[in-house]
């Protein structure tokens, strides 16, 4: 565990439970996903990890009764050095275990802590493997043999025997606590770095919201306990697979691309009707078509992108699609470089499509002649153009009858623009034409305000419905979150008094 926590803060390769669990996550279905989130909630990260590092010193421990099986050394033991057959099982255990690791988390470990490209990452973390198990293997060699009864050497009284044994004992006991005091300390330290902010809304006051929300007040959802902190000298953009020139890109280079900025609207899968896991921001970057012309185009096979994150994040997406939605490779988010919880130093936006389309930390776009695999799509959510929204943020409560009173929100229709936002009092019996007010782009939430004369007493359901850029209306089907993302009506009952 010591050497594993100072690998993570040295180098930042990932742990073994963190691997573990990214690899379960990938294995089991959205439905599972959702039962272990509420099961563990409100640790659904800390608690499955804790679990995993206990089960990870169990398999430890299992694995020593093994190899005391297999040195079978004879009792008493000649000696404080392990043997010829000792040593030779040790280097089983660590070759084997290295083996497992590599192998079954060959999907995971591309990934890195402090931002390393793909291919130095995945070194990265295989040789951690090896270190890990190397520093176990040896351990248990040498303390093992350090903790077997001895035969007495020629001349040695027996009680200067006694108390050599009884002292390597103690020694071996006291380096286990050092060692289980050292793996306190990393393991608060890491936890130090929590991403507590997973799952934080959008600013609102409940009132009005602002049209371009600020760094700080944006929505953010991680797969992440510990989100990467890329080292800007070790990061690189790449650009290969079935490009007509790979290209690797230093983060200098990357700022020197043909760049544009855009306002575009991410929104996570789980928000629902009325929520606000939904923001906007100034995105500057680079287009990938852009990007992809400095490469000279697509090869012909070329049919997906696939796009890779140093947190080992899979992203892969229809080429046609992410031309057609003008994809952003962002460096920069409301005229400052994309903060760390953001993707820091490059993300994706794909307008059109809910937010785990959107990778953040991006390190690796690849052209593919098929679908890449990627969490939340191994899982089963739903992949596809996002559903329409729109929401009724003012006024709340009650209000005055007779008086005139502004209705207001927001209305988002993905890539597709907003061309009209109705708003009914009565439930969706009848509706009323709202005013588009601020409109950012077309890849952007619209507002609208509408404004009403409540003439007589009683409780109102307000409803709004927005109709997209190509004339689709918004649909009043209620669909929960999972696996597909929402669908229904926003709706706010009004007391007029
Ligand atoms: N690399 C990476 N990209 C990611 C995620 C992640 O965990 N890792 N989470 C996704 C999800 S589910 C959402 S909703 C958006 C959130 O983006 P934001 O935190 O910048 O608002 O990022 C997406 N991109
Ligand atoms: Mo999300």
């Amino acid at each position: 565990m010591v050497t594993m926590g100072v690998l993570f803060f040295v180098v930042g390769t990932p742990t073994s439970p963190e691997l573990f669990g990214d690899y379960v996550l990938k294995h089991i279905d959205v439905g599972t996903f959702i039962r272990l989130l509420i099961m563990f909630s409100p640790n659904s990260k800390t608690t499955p990890l804790g679990l995993a590092l206990l089960a990870m010193i169990g398999i430890g421990t299992v694995l020593g009764l093994v190899y005391a099986f297999l040195v079978r050394v004879r009792l008493p033991a000649q000696g404080a050095r392990p043997g010829h057959r000792e040593w030779g099982v040790a280097l089983l255990l660590t070759l084997l275990m290295t083996l497992t690791g590599v192998l079954l988390f060959n999907d995971e470990v591309r990934q890195n802590h402090y931002g390393l490209p793909v291919l130095w990452a995945t070194i990265a973390t295989d040789l951690a493997f090896l270190l890990d198990f190397a520093v176990y293997g040896v351990a248990l060699c040498l303390l093992y043999r350090l903790l077997l009864p001895k035969q007495a050497t020629e001349n040695e009284e027996e009680g200067v025997r006694r108390r050599r044994q009884a002292l390597s004992r103690v020694g071996v006991a006291a380096l286990g606590l050092v060692s289980a005091g050292g793996a306190a300390g990393l393991l608060r330290g890491y936890l130090n770095e929590y991403a507590a902010y997973d799952g934080v809304k959008t600013v609102s006051n409940g009132e009005k919201t602002v049209p371009i929300t600020p760094n700080d007040g944006h929505y953010v959802v991680t797969q992440n306990t510990v989100d990467p902190n890329p080292n800007i000298n070790l990061w690189r953009l790449e650009v290969n697979g079935l490009v007509k020139r790979g290209g690797t890109y230093t983060y200098d280079e990357v700022q020197r691309l043909p760049s544009t900025s855009r306002a575009i609207t991410l929104e996570c899968i789980a928000n629902g009707p009325g929520g606000h896991l939904m923001g906007t921001a100034v995105w500057q970057g680079v287009t990938f078509k852009t990007l992809l012309e400095q490469h000279g185009g697509a090869q012909p096979e070329a049919t997906h992108v696939a796009f890779y994150s140093v947190d080992g994040y899979t992203v892969s997406l229809p080429l046609k699609e992410v031309l057609e939605a003008d994809a952003l490779l962002a460096w920069r988010m409301n005229g400052v470089e994309v903060p760390q919880k953001h993707g820091y130093p490059m993300r994706v936006l794909i307008p059109g499509r809910y937010g785990e389309e959107n990778p953040k930390w991006l390190t690796r776009v690849e052209l593919t002649n098929h679908f890449v695999g990627g969490l939340y799509s191994d899982q089963g959510w739903y992949n596809g153009p996002l559903h329409m929204t729109s929401r009724i943020d003012y006024p709340r409560g009650s209000v005055a009858a007779g008086a005139s009173v502004e209705v207001g929100g927001i209305a988002y229709g993905g890539d597709k623009d907003v061309q009209r936002v109705e708003v009914s009092v009565d439930d969706g019996q009848t509706w009323n034409d709202a005013t588009l007010t601020t409109r950012l782009s077309k890849d952007a939430w619209v507002f609208w305000t509408w404004q009403w004369r409540p003439q007589r007493a009683g409780r109102y359901t307000l409803v709004c419905r927005m109709t997209n850029g190509v004339g689709e209306v918004q649909t009043g089907k209620i669909q929960g979150t999972v696996p597909k993302g929402s669908t229904g009506y926003h709706k706010v009952t009004i007391e007029v008094k």
